[in-house]
């Protein structure tokens, strides 16, 4: 506490303990890594890493929210996730010289972790909401829309990262440690791919059917290149796969209803499961009518799919991200987070195939995470360098430097948005 209360009082202090944290690179673990711990280690290791992992993450992120364009820094829901930031940076640091060789250490850090966690939990909205009030307030040029982009990326990113952390350590020694089971704190070891599949697709046609009176079926098929399958089982985090494919069946679903409003029978989702010697991928096809392809990278940009703001009077919009749309960009980054991807592919006319890859190998599955360096501030800096390709629009037209309007973008933000469809809650309600 003493210590906390210096450091906070203290701001030269603050920051050369941040400076001092934000030389460290992250260090990165696979799944791999993750069950070796979760097996082998015991709370005290696992004590060790973190005291000193976490600060050096969180410090590398807070070095970027201080390079944010100034206007955005000081918008209030900015300057709010900031500070928390500070206070479980601050929290954090006072375990630095804790040798937690005794129990009453070790949970006082585990009580630490779940503060942090539970402080940290809703940076998606605030951001988002601190995103609006700087549209509202002072608008974007292409530079500081392309840092916001960059910069939301890594901060979710780095956040994933963080509650991944934090999460194995509290379910692996924290107070409520459950029943027996196969899992290793949030890993499952053999993940049942088609299972988290079917859960996703039933919650996803809930949504849909209370909506729209019906839903799209589901067709799946398997394959691992020779032999037919019975099972696809692979070492993942479940809730990640899970919020992946939520997701996905979500837009396809809201595509599929409607694409064909007056029809009586609606072609089927089709999701095809393979398994490889690198990867797993996952296919979710619909004939929802598809896209065009100028418009499918918009579907992945923090700035096109923020909504105007629910109503926080209105108790009936509840669902945390409702209304935000961050649906796409986020599970991108969870695939993402252990070398996966998540790739859309659209035939304008037809339907889209939305492409999960994950990695088969749990060796393989490193975390992906940002590191803070001199790279990073020359984006801020600079943003993306002039174009030096010619591009596809008129020299009359405002381009930038994607290829599209920023005119063409906000219409296509406030016409019918495939994207925002079958958001949990408010959307449907
Ligand atoms: C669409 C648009 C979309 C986004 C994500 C996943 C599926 C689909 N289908 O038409």
């Amino acid at each position: 506490m003493r210590l906390t209360r210096r450091l906070l009082g203290d701001v030269s202090k603050t920051l050369k303990v941040l400076d001092f944290f934000s030389q460290y690179n992250p260090s990165p673990l696979s799944i791999k890594q993750f069950i070796d711990f979760g097996q082998n280690a015991c709370e005290r290791k696992s004590f060790l890493f973190l005291r000193k992992e976490l600060p050096v993450r969180l410090a590398n992120i807070m070095k970027e929210i201080s390079l944010l364009p100034e206007n955005l820094q000081h918008m209030p829901s900015v300057e709010m996730v900031q500070s928390w930031y500070v206070q479980s940076f601050a929290d954090l640091v006072t375990f630095v010289k804790v040798e937690g060789d005794n129990e009453d250490d070790l949970n006082r850090f585990c009580e630490t972790l779940d503060r942090v966690k539970d402080r940290h939990r809703s940076v998606v909205e605030t951001m988002a909401q601190g995103v609006m009030e700087m549209r509202d307030s002072h608008g974007f040029d292409n530079t500081t829309e392309n840092s916001i982009q960059y910069f939301l990326d890594r901060l979710y990113m780095s956040r994933i990262g963080i509650r991944m952390l934090i999460n194995q350590h509290s379910l692996l020694f924290g107070k409520n440690i459950v029943s027996p089971s196969k899992h290793i704190g949030s890993i499952d070891p053999s993940c049942n791919v088609v299972g988290v599949l079917k859960d996703a697709y039933d919650n996803a046609r809930f949504l849909c059917d209370q909506y729209y009176m019906d839903s799209p079926d589901l067709e799946i098929n398997m394959n691992n290149g020779s032999t037919l399958p019975q099972v696809i089982e692979m070492c993942y985090v479940p809730s990640h796969l899970y919020h992946i494919l939520f997701e996905l069946f979500k837009n396809s679903m809201r595509a599929v209803m409607e694409c064909h409003v007056d029809a009586e029978n609606h072609p089927s989702i089709k999701a095809t499961v393979c398994l490889g010697t690198e990867d797993v991928t996952i296919k979710i096809s619909d004939a929802g009518g598809g896209i065009p392809r100028s418009r499918t990278d918009l579907l992945f940009q923090y700035l096109y799919s923020t909504a105007p703001r629910p109503d926080s009077s209105d108790v009936n919009v509840s669902a945390p991200l409702a209304g935000y749309g961050y649906g796409l960009p986020l599970s991108r980054l969870y695939a993402r987070y252990f070398q996966g991807d998540l790739q859309l592919y659209s035939s304008e006319g037809y339907g889209s195939d939305a492409m999960v890859y994950l990695k088969a190998l749990s060796s393989e599955a490193n975390e992906l995470l940002p590191v803070f360096n001199k790279t990073t501030t020359k984006f801020y800096k600079q943003g993306i360098t002039m174009s030096d390709w010619t591009s596809s629009q008129s020299v009359y037209s405002n381009g930038n430097a994607r290829g599209f309007s920023a005119q063409a973008v906000r219409s296509y933000r406030t016409g019918p948005c495939r994207q925002h469809c079958l958001t949990a809650g408010a959307a449907l309600v």
